[in-house]
C-alpha cells in the first residue's frame, strides 16, 4: 500500500456530529484513513492536544465585485482567498452578480475571468439575479443551475439590484421547479429611501445615521414578506445576514409552521453594535457601515441564542472589502460623504472562524460540533458540496484546520492578509487562532500564508441535499 502523503497525529477530530481522537491519513488530497496508530506518512504533523475541524466554508463573500460607483472592492480572488486560508477557511462561495440588462451567462463568464488563476483555495459561485427577464428565468437560469450554479441571491433593496414582489415570485417559482436554493437580502427598500431622505434633510448624514435609516422593523417587514412569498410558491428560502430579534422571531415563526425557512448570521451581529458606527458625527464609523446594520447588545444576545438553539444554519462573513483611506473605498464619494454614499460592507473572511471558536466554543456558548455545523457542514449541504466538503470523513477532501488555543491573541489588522486597511475587530482579545490550514492536503497556512495562486479549483455545486428541497406538492398552478 502506498504510504500516506501526510499523517496528522493524535488529533481531536471534531465533526458536526462527533468528537473523537485519532490520526488522519491523507493521500492524494483526500482523507484516506481515520484511525489510531496509522503507519508513518511522508509528512508527519503532530496535533496532540489540538482540535482539528473541517476547513471553513464561507458561503457569503464578495470578491472583486463591481459596485457601480468609484468604490472598488479591495480583495480580488487572490488576496481574498489567501486571507480566507489564513483564517481557517478552505472554500469560499462568492457571488457572480448580474447587472441589469446583462445576461446571466455573461455575468458568470465575467466572474470566472476575474477568478482566473488567482484562487489559492477552492471556490464555487452563487448567482445574483437582478434582471429576471423571461429569457433569464426560463432559459439561462435553469441551464446554469444544471451546470453547477445551484444557489442565487435576490435583493429586496438597493436600486441597482432589487426586485419587486412580482419579480421575486416569478424567480422563486423557477427555483422551486429547478431545485435551487434562494438567498434573500431582506430589507424594505422604500422605507429606507423615505427615512434616508428625511435624515439627510435634517442634516443627519454622519455614518451613525446609517443605522437610523435601516431600523429593525425594516428588516422584520421584509423578512416576513420574503417568507410569505416563499410560502405562496412553496419553496425553501434562506434569509441572509440576519441582524437581530425581530427578524429572528419571523424566522422562528415560519420554522414552527414547518416552512423550510433557513437563516444565516454573521460576526458583525455578535461583535458590533450601532455604536460602532460612531457616537458623534466623525466619519470613522463608516468602517462599520454594512447592511443590515449592527444593532445593540440585546440583539447580539438574540443572535447568540439563535446560534445555540438551531435557528441559524449558517455563520458566514459577508466579507465586503472596502478600504477606509484613499479614493477607492469608503471615501470614494469624498472625504466625509453622507452615509447613503458610503460603500456598504465590512471585511471578515479571515476573522470569522477564530471569532466564533474563541467567543462561542471556548466560552461554552456553543459546542465544537455546532461550530463545525455552522461554519462548514451546513453550508456544504445547503449549497451542494457535501460530502466532498464540510466534513472529516474518508473520501472527503482533506480540508482541515488545526487549532491553536489557550493563548491570548490580540486581533489587529496588521496580522491579517486581506487588502483592507482596517478590521472592525481591532484590539479584540481572542483565545484561539488556526495554527494550520490544509486545503486538499496542502498546507496553505502555518503561521505564514503558503497557498499558491491558481491551486484553488472551481467547484460546480449539486442541488441542495433532500432535506432542503420542497415540502409539499403544491396545488397551485406553479
Ligand atoms: N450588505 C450587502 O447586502 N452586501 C454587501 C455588504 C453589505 O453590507
Ligand atoms: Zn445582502
Ligand atoms: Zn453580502
Amino acid at each position: 500500500m502506498q504510504p500516506f502523503d501526510t499523517v496528522i497525529r493524535n488529533a481531536c477530530v471534531v465533526t458536526a456530529a462527533d468528537i473523537f481522537n485519532c490520526d488522519i491519513g491523507i493521500r492524494s488530497g483526500r482523507i484516506a484513513a481515520l484511525a489510531t496508530d496509522l503507519p508513518a506518512g511522508l509528512t508527519e504533523i503532530d496535533a496532540a492536544g489540538r482540535h482539528v475541524t473541517p476547513g471553513g466554508i464561507d458561503s457569503h463573500v464578495h470578491l472583486d465585485q463591481p459596485t457601480g460607483d468609484a468604490s472598488v472592492m479591495a480583495d480580488d480572488f487572490y488576496s481574498g482567498t489567501v486571507s480566507a486560508a489564513c483564517g481557517g477557511t478552505t472554500t469560499v462561495i462568492p457571488f457572480a452578480c448580474q447587472q441589469k440588462g446583462q445576461s446571466l451567462q455573461a455575468a458568470v463568464d465575467d466572474y470566472h475571468r476575474r477568478a482566473g488563476s488567482k484562487p489559492v483555495i477552492d471556490y464555487a459561485f452563487h448567482l445574483i439575479v437582478t434582471d429576471p427577464t423571461p429569457d433569464v428565468l426560463h432559459r439561462e437560469l435553469p441551464a446554469l443551475i444544471e451546470d453547477g450554479y445551484t444557489s442565487f441571491k435576490i435583493y429586496m433593496t438597493y436600486d441597482a439590484l432589487k426586485m419587486g414582489d412580482r419579480e421575486i415570485l416569478e424567480t422563486l417559482s423557477v427555483a422551486r421547479r429547478e431545485g435551487a436554493m434562494v438567498m434573500l437580502h431582506a430589507e424594505n427598500s422604500d422605507c429606507i429611501a423615505w427615512l434616508t431622505e428625511r435624515l439627510l434633510a435634517a442634516g443627519h448624514g454622519a455614518p451613525r445615521y446609517h443605522a437610523s435609516s435601516r431600523p429593525m422593523l425594516i428588516e422584520r417587514e421584509a423578512t416576513h414578506r420574503a417568507i410569505a412569498l416563499a410560502e405562496l410558491v412553496d419553496v425553501p428560502i434562506l434569509i441572509v445576514h440576519v441582524s437581530g430579534r425581530e427578524a429572528v422571531e419571523q424566522i422562528r415563526w415560519a420554522q414552527s409552521k414547518g416552512l423550510k425557512v433557513f437563516a444565516e448570521t454573521c460576526p458583525q451581529y455578535l461583535f458590533l453594535t450601532a455604536d460602532s458606527l460612531g457616537c458623534d458625527d466623525s466619519f470613522e464609523g463608516a468602517k462599520c457601515i454594512c447592511s443590515p446594520p449592527p444593532r445593540d447588545p440585546a440583539n447580539q444576545q438574540v443572535i447568540w441564542d439563535g446560534l445555540e438553539n438551531g435557528s441559524f444554519e449558517l455563520f458566514s462573513s459577508d466579507h465586503a472589502p472596502f478600504r477606509y483611506e484613499g479614493r477607492d473605498g469608503k471615501k470614494a464619494n469624498g472625504d466625509s460623504p453622507t452615509f447613503d454614499e458610503v460603500a456598504n460592507g465590512i471585511p471578515g473572511v479571515e476573522t470569522r472562524m477564530a471569532l466564533l471558536w474563541s467567543e462561542g466554543v471556548r466560552t461554552g456558548r456553543i459546542t465544537p460540533q455546532s461550530f463545525v455545523a455552522l461554519t462548514s457542514t451546513n453550508a456544504a449541504k445547503m449549497y451542494g458540496l457535501y460530502p466532498r466538503k464540510g466534513s472529516i470523513a474518508i473520501g472527503a477532501d482533506a480540508d482541515l484546520v488545526i487549532w491553536n488555543e489557550g493563548q491570548r491573541v490580540e486581533l489587529t489588522n496588521q496580522m491579517l492578509h486581506h487588502n483592507v486597511d482596517y478590521t472592525p475587530y481591532e484590539g479584540m482579545q481572542l483565545t484561539a487562532w488556526p495554527a494550520m490550514t490544509l486545503s486538499r492536503g496542502d498546507v496553505v497556512w502555518d503561521g505564514e500564508p503558503r497557498g499558491v495562486a491558481g491551486r484553488g479549483t472551481f467547484l460546480p455545486c449539486a442541488r441542495p441535499v433532500p432535506a432542503q428541497t420542497r415540502r409539499r406538492q403544491n396545488e397551485l398552478p406553479l
